[in-house]
C-alpha cells in the first residue's frame, strides 16, 4: 500500500503547492548563488545561517494594509535577521530567485536598500530608513493587463535591479518587494510580500544615503496604488511609496522597447 499512500500524500500536498506564492530562496550576483530564504528552513536544527532574513510564514501569507503600520511590513511576518553576508561590489546586478509566483497575482515589484549603523546580522529592524532604487508595475492593457509580475514569472521567477554604484562601502539590507493586487479592489484586499537580504558593499563611492524613510510610513491602505480594482477598465497605475530617489547623478527611464512602457521600469542609471 506504499505507493498508495505516497500517492494520497501528494495529492493532499498539491493544492498547497498550486496556491503557494514563494519566496526568495536563492540570489546572484557576479554569477554566483547565495541562499535566501525558504520557510521550510525553520525545521532545520539548527537553522542555518541565510543572507536571506528569516521569515514566518510557512502559509506563504503576506502583509495587509491594516499591518502597513507594523513591523512585518519591513521584511515580513515576524522576519529575523539573516546571520550572513552577500559580497557585492557597487553597480553589481543583483538577481533575486523566487522559488513560486502565481501569474494573478500581478502588480508592482519594487526595491529599496537600507544601510545598517553597524551589523545587519543584529540591527534592529525598525531603525532601518530605506530609499527607493527600482520600481516597476504596470506594462499595458486593463482587466487585468500586463505587469512586470508576468516578465518576472517569465523570466524564471527572476528580477534583477542593480545596486547603486555611487554607494559607499557598507552593510546594507536590500528589501525587493512583490505587493499582489488581484483581491487590492476591496479594502485591505492587496497583498504586500516583501523579502530583506544583507549585502556587504564594497565600492569607491561615498553615497551614505541619509534621508531614507521607514517601512512603517511607505504605504496607506487608501493609496491610489493599494486599494486599486485590478479587474476594470484602466489607464495607468500609481505605484506606492515613496518617490524613487536620485542616489546617482542621473535618473533615467529605462523603456526598453515597448509601446507602452513609460511605467513600467524606472531605474537609477549611472554617469560614469
Ligand atoms: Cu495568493
Amino acid at each position: 500500500m506504499a505507493p498508495l499512500a505516497l500517492l494520497s500524500l501528494s495529492l493532499a500536498l498539491l493544492p498547497t503547492l498550486i496556491s503557494a506564492h514563494g519566496h526568495v530562496s536563492g540570489i546572484v550576483v557576479d554569477g554566483k548563488w547565495y541562499t535566501g530564504w525558504n520557510a521550510a528552513m525553520k525545521y532545520q536544527s539548527p537553522i542555518p545561517p541565510t543572507a536571506g532574513w528569516q521569515v514566518d510564514n510557512l502559509d506563504n501569507g503576506f502583509v495587509t494594509p491594516s499591518q502597513f503600520a507594523t513591523a512585518d511590513i519591513i521584511c515580513h511576518k515576524a522576519a529575523k535577521n539573516g546571520g550572513l553576508y552577500i559580497p557585492a561590489k557597487a553597480g553589481a546586478a543583483v538577481k533575486f530567485l523566487w522559488d513560486a509566483w502565481p501569474v494573478s497575482h500581478k502588480g508592482p515589484v519594487i526595491d529599496y536598500i537600507a544601510p545598517c549603523p553597524g551589523d545587519c546580522t543584529s540591527v534592529d529592524k525598525t531603525t532601518l530608513r530605506w530609499t527607493k532604487i527600482k520600481e516597476g508595475a504596470w506594462i499595458t492593457g486593463s482587466d487585468p493587463g500586463t505587469w512586470v509580475t508576468d516578465d518576472l514569472v517569465k523570466s524564471n521567477l527572476s528580477w534583477t535591479t542593480t545596486i547603486p554604484s555611487t554607494l559607499a562601502s557598507g552593510n546594507y539590507i536590500i528589501r525587493h518587494e512583490i505587493i499582489a493586487l488581484h483581491a487590492a479592489g476591496q479594502s485591505n484586499g492587496a497583498q504586500a510580500y516583501p523579502q530583506c537580504i544583507n549585502f556587504k558593499v564594497e565600492g569607491t563611492g561615498s553615497e551614505t544615503l541619509s534621508g531614507g524613510v521607514a517601512a512603517t510610513a511607505f504605504y496607506k491602505a487608501t493609496d491610489a496604488g493599494i486599494l486599486f480594482n485590478l479587474y476594470s477598465k484602466f489607464t495607468g497605475y500609481t505605484i506606492p511609496g515613496p518617490a524613487l530617489k536620485m542616489v546617482a547623478k542621473r535618473e533615467a527611464a529605462v523603456v526598453e522597447e515597448r509601446g507602452h512602457a513609460k511605467d513600467w521600469l524606472r531605474e537609477l542609471e549611472m554617469e560614469e
